[in-house]
């Protein structure tokens, strides 16, 4: 049994009060961990404060990106043992926001991959296809592809503590969902993918959440698949109550 884990990605999105306020209300309303793994994916800068408000709570903070160096003259940056030093759990890697809009490639994620295991943090490695790939049915090669770069190197015990996002970026913040159906498709070709990788063992260890405008209305079908096992949140994230019915819904 695989437990959910439900992620809300806020992106560039709320003032540092409003953060703060936000992680002290909902540390109280959400279920156990024990049930459902509960992740805020905020601004690097709030993270200090925010990983301290949660301290004790269910709730994890994880960063939405990072370097792959430990260290050195990368202004503006942010690395992975700076993050483990304030108590990060998580850490988005590929975004598909990040791949459009900074250029990130598959080699860098791998390294980011690496960077992130090295010190304890588990990355949330994003994957998925566009609009134009979809229509010329190259999805799965698109997102098989996406995987077997982030996780080339691993070995299974290691591939078996990370998470997976697919992410269809045609359905990010449109207000468009893949069909559950269509969705747990995709999360089970990127598990089988990862069977002929690392085994059945670690196919059945790793988890894969979906996203793409997911919310309170949508997201008990998409966890009811086989192989959907949690959702990274944007929009609908962003507010206290739909926030704890997303995390509710998977516990
Ligand atoms: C996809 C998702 C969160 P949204 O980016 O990662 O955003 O739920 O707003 O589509």
């Amino acid at each position: 049994m695989r437990k959910p884990i439900i992620a809300g990605n806020w992106k560039m999105y709320k003032s540092f009060e409003e953060a703060a306020d936000f992680v002290d209300e909902v540390k109280s309303l959400i279920p156990s961990n024990e049930q459902v793994d509960a992740v805020i994916c905020a601004p690097a800068i709030y993270l200090a404060t925010l990983v301290e408000i949660a301290d004790g709570s269910d709730v994890a903070i994880a960063a939405q990106n990072m370097h792959y160096e430990d260290e050195g003259a990368f202004t503006g940056e942010v690395s992975a043992p700076q993050l483990a030093s304030i108590g990060v759990d998580y850490v988005v890697l590929g975004h598909s926001e990040r791949r459009e809009y900074f250029n990130e490639t598959d080699e860098a994620i791998n390294k980011k991959v690496r960077a992130a295991l090295n010190n304890d943090i588990v990355p949330i490695i994003c994957c998925g296809e566009t609009d134009a790939e979809r229509e010329a049915g190259q999805t799965e090669a698109k997102v098989g592809g996406q995987i077997e770069a982030a996780l080339q190197g691993f070995t299974p015990e290691e591939v078996q503590h990370m998470v997976i996002a697919y992410e269809p970026i045609w359905a990010i913040g449109t207000g468009k969902t893949a069909t559950a159906d269509d969705a747990n498709a995709v999360c089970g070709a990127i598990r089988a993918v990862i069977a002929k990788q690392f085994g059945d063992d670690t196919a059945q260890a790793i988890r894969i959440q979906y996203g793409g405008s997911v919310k309170p209305e949508n997201v008990e079908e998409l966890l009811s698949k086989e192989h959907i096992d949690g959702a990274l949140v944007g929009g609908a994230s962003l507010q206290v109550a739909s926030y704890v019915k997303l995390v509710e819904a998977g516990a």
